[in-house]
């Protein structure tokens, strides 16, 4: 930040993946009324507008003090006119107008209300909208037929609208491993997403699984699911196992036993860690609450590339993505960096190599909250 005579004025690098953001945000009311406009967006499918009130809200994110006043924002990238005049807004009124009438509007209730269902999206929610459905009792009594995924996400939309604790992603994490270990020893597991960034919540429970030996991961994943079917840990589970070439993203190339890529969607049955921590007394209340959790198996020549595609955040994978494609010409994936001016892959066995492939200084999770 340097000093001028009327305000500080921020430098900030344009890209996120350049940037160190933590999750001590100086700025959350102007991120937060961002990030709804963000999210207004994607609901209604305009992913352009949506991935730019992301990137306008991840600088505010970045900047070491709260804005107060236009001028400071001089030079600041990603900023557009949309953005300012909200900041503006904001900044003059104490709230913006656009938000406000945002959170009021019944379209935006019900989008928020219908994909607030697991397995429900974007398009879905437009679908049962425009057939008079705005919240789940009117889903309940329509006749509309659910998927197996959203008849589940139905079942335990309370639960699954409740933050999921770190405590709570650690015993699940306890869970794993003893299904992992037991019927693979050694096999390895890895809390990514948002907790590896050191978030206290979350909406989920990521966790990376590898072998230290290549190979020898290959169909861990149906058996993990079947031990953890057995104890009655699973409430739901979708297991898919993508080849490379059918995945949308990253480099391709010929498929082979590495192309391997088992994931699995799931809804936990967890016992609660303790009533009192939940504030709740001793009679009349469940045990166990359901928590959505996602678990993806990696090749270990992989791992590097899965640990960084999975630990987020969201805008700061697309932003490493960007800076691979535009400015150095290569793609990376969760699995593999591909170099398109040398034809070839670059190996990695750790982040750190990935962020040097890239150019880039390394920026460990924790400063990944973009
Ligand atoms: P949360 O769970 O809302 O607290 O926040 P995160 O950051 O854990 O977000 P989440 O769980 O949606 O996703 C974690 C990371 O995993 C995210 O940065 C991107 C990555 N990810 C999610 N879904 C996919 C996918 O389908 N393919 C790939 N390659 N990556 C994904
Ligand atoms: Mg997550």
């Amino acid at each position: 930040a340097k000093c001028c005579s009327k305000a500080v004025v921020f430098s900030v690098p344009s890209y996120a993946c350049q940037r160190r953001t933590t999750l001590d945000n100086h700025n959350t009311i102007l991120t937060d009324a961002l990030s709804l406009l963000a999210e207004k967006a994607e609901l209604s499918e305009e992913d352009g507008r949506g991935v730019a009130f992301r990137r306008a809200a991840a600088v505010l994110k970045c900047l070491p003090q709260p804005v107060t006043n236009m001028m400071q924002l001089r030079g600041l990238p990603c900023l557009g006119e949309h953005s300012f005049r909200v900041i503006k807004d904001i900044l003059e009124n104490g709230t913006s107008s656009e938000v406000e009438s945002t959170q009021q509007s019944e379209r935006y209730k019900a989008l928020k209300v219908l994909t607030g269902i697991f397995g429900v999206g974007a398009k879905t929610a437009d679908r049962w909208i425009r057939a008079g459905i705005h919240n789940l009792r009117q889903l309940q009594t329509s006749g509309q037929t659910l998927n197996q995924a959203q008849r589940a996400g139905l079942q335990h939309y309370d639960d699954l609208n409740l933050p999921v604790t770190k405590a709570e992603a650690d015993a699940i994490g306890e869970i794993v491993e003893e299904a992992v270990v037991s019927v693979l020893p050694d096999a390895q597991i890895t809390l990514i997403g948002g907790f590896r960034r050191g978030k206290l919540t979350g909406h989920d429970v990521d966790l990376l699984i590898t072998h230290p030996d290549e190979g020898k991961e290959v169909g861990l994943m149906p058996k993990v699911v079947s031990w953890l079917q057995s104890k009655g840990f699973l409430l739901y589970q979708k297991t898919t196992i993508n080849s490379y070439l059918e995945s949308e993203e990253g480099p391709r190339r010929p498929s082979s036993n590495m192309d391997r890529f088992e994931r699995c969607f799931s809804i936990f049955k967890l016992r609660h860690l303790s009533r009192e921590d939940r504030g709740e007394s001793e009679s009349g209340c469940r045990l166990w609450r359901a928590v959505r959790v996602d678990l993806v198996v990696s090749p270990i020549s992989q791992f590097a590339f899965a640990l960084l595609g999975w630990t987020g955040s969201k805008l700061f994978e697309r932003e490493l993505r960007r800076w691979a494609g535009h400015e150095k010409a290569m793609s990376l994936g969760s699995h593999a960096l591909y170099d398109n001016r040398q034809s070839r892959y670059l190996r990695a066995t750790s982040e750190e190599e990935i962020f040097a492939h890239l150019g880039l200084e390394y920026i460990p999770p924790s400063e990944r909250n973009a």
